[in-house]
């Protein structure tokens, strides 16, 4: 099976040029201007648009169990709605019940994702602590492709991890070539905000960043960053929403810290007004935790994505239909956390980022596609265009434009928290491997074509920080 992509420019993390793809059995084959169709061959005419890696989105949650209810979007609908708004991968998050086995967790999960389709990873959670969980993180790392592991350093009597787990952990990382990622909110804090808060009858959606400050998250982000500082082991913060926590990032870049920062579409561009919405339904699909912000934190957000401190832009796509967000309609604690965005994060990236000159083209696929590959040992497999990579390409039409809505985006939910906003840079074929399973809006997502990404621990940067612990 053979495609030839003409005519289109090729922009990637560097550059941008001119070029026509060859893409033979799932792979680029050939990289060059004027190339010819072998026989049998299909060729798309990608005329004046651009040709980008397939975005990346390091953080999904597809299907997940959490606050009672399951997410509405499975592996396959999660993935192919991915697709139709160019982006090609996920890594998504095993996420152990405390106590419970990872090796359990984890074939649980990898038997959900066979549905996908498109590829997946895995970042596995670590919700408990003992030496099971230390020897099934070395089974996880060493045969199983898993190069990053997750804290959550919120919900507390739910999945929430300790300092010691988190020492543990991070320590079992460094032995492992590992990354830690953390999801860094003061859980301690929040339970007692939140508990505060409904005992002074403020039960309504308003309650929710309330109960979840910027200092709650930028006390966790720096805590740790320190915790990362002291061991010796570069760090990965989560959907960075605050500037407290930004500027913990910053600070530690400045002193030569390894710390990646994570940045959601949804924290760059949604203020904390939502909250304060008079309709429940509203208000409560945007609870999402760290919580939308005052505008200050989006400036701030942009500044920092521009500036380097921020990494990667991921969607946290993890939704509720507005029955299940009413399960808190009578107290903000009980409204499942979690908002869609897989579909939309690229068009609002290029609108609001390169449409407004905060980014370049290449600074565009860096920050959707490239540093993810790269932080997250799929490089250059995926997030690059060259010879021998997966064909996972998007044309992509820098001026066309779509108003996002709930009534006609694939993601299957009820809400979109970017609802009515109309946006230039849309994705008008999608391929995966080189099927093509977008195309001029007829969404050919196959079920079960995605494939799950065993990831490369050890890469250049654990390296780094390696000689530097000496
Ligand atoms: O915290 C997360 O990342 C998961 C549970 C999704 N929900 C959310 O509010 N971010
Ligand atoms: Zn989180
Ligand atoms: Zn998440």
């Amino acid at each position: 099976m053979s495609t030839l992509i003409r005519g289109g420019t090729v922009v990637d993390a560097e550059t941008s040029c001119r070029a026509d793809l060859l893409v033979v059995d799932g792979r680029i084959a050939a990289i060059a201007e004027g190339l010819e169709a072998p026989s049998g061959a299909a060729v798309v005419d990608a005329g004046d648009r651009l040709v980008i890696p397939g975005g990346i989105d390091p953080h999904t949650h597809m299907q997940l169990p959490f606050m009672g209810t399951v997410a509405s979007d499975d592996f396959y609908t999660g993935t192919a709605a991915g697709l139709a708004g160019g982006t090609t991968s996920i890594v998504d998050f095993v996420i152990p019940n405390p106590q419970q086995s990872l090796m359990e967790a984890y074939t649980t999960w990898r038997g959900w994702a066979e549905k996908a389709a498109a590829d997946y990873g895995f970042h596995v959670a670590i919700t408990w602590w003992d030496e099971s969980v230390h020897a099934d993180m070395g089974t996880l790392a060493r045969e199983h492709g898993v190069a990053s592991f997750k804290h959550f350093m919120a919900y507390k009597n739910a999945i929430m991890c300790d300092d010691e787990a988190l020492v543990s952990s991070f320590t079992r990382c460094i032995e492992l070539g590992a990354l830690p990622t953390v999801h860094a909110e003061n859980g301690e804090l929040v339970f007692r905000l939140q508990k505060q808060l409904v005992a002074q009858g403020i039960t309504g959606p308003e309650g929710h960043p309330l109960s979840r400050p910027p200092a709650v998250e930028g006390e966790a982000a720096n805590r740790a960053i320190r915790i990362a500082e002291v061991l010796g082991t570069p760090l990965y913060v989560v959907h960075v929403s605050a500037e407290q926590a930004l500027e913990a990032i910053a600070r530690a870049r400045g002193e030569g810290q390894r710390v990646f920062g994570e940045v959601l579409a949804g924290h760059l561009l949604v203020d904390d007004s939502v909250y304060r919405n008079l309709d429940f339904t509203f208000a409560a699909g945007h609870v999402m935790s760290p919580p939308f912000r005052p505008r200050h934190h989006q400036d701030a957000l942009w500044a920092g994505l521009q500036a380097g401190h921020l990494h990667t832009t991921a969607t946290d796509h993890c939704c509720f239909c507005a029955p299940q967000k009413a399960a808190g309609r009578d107290n903000f604690t009980l409204i499942p956390n979690g908002c869609a965005g897989i579909e939309d994060r690229m068009s609002l990236l290029w609108h609001y980022g390169v449409g407004s000159g905060r980014l370049t083209p290449s600074e565009f696929v860096r920050v959707t596609s490239t540093n993810a590959a790269q932080i997250f040992g799929m490089y250059p497999r995926k997030g690059a265009i060259r010879i021998g990579a997966d064909a996972d390409l998007v044309l992509w039409d820098p001026v066309a434009t779509r108003t996002i809505s709930a009534s006609t985006h694939h993601q299957n939910v009820d809400f979109n928290i970017f609802e009515g906003r109309t946006v230039s840079g849309v994705a008008t074929h999608s391929f995966t491997r080189g099927l093509l399973a977008w195309a001029d809006g007829d969404l050919r997502a196959v079920r079960g074509h995605g494939q799950y990404l065993k990831r490369a621990t050890g890469g250049a940067y654990i390296e780094a920080s390696a000689k530097r612990r000496g």
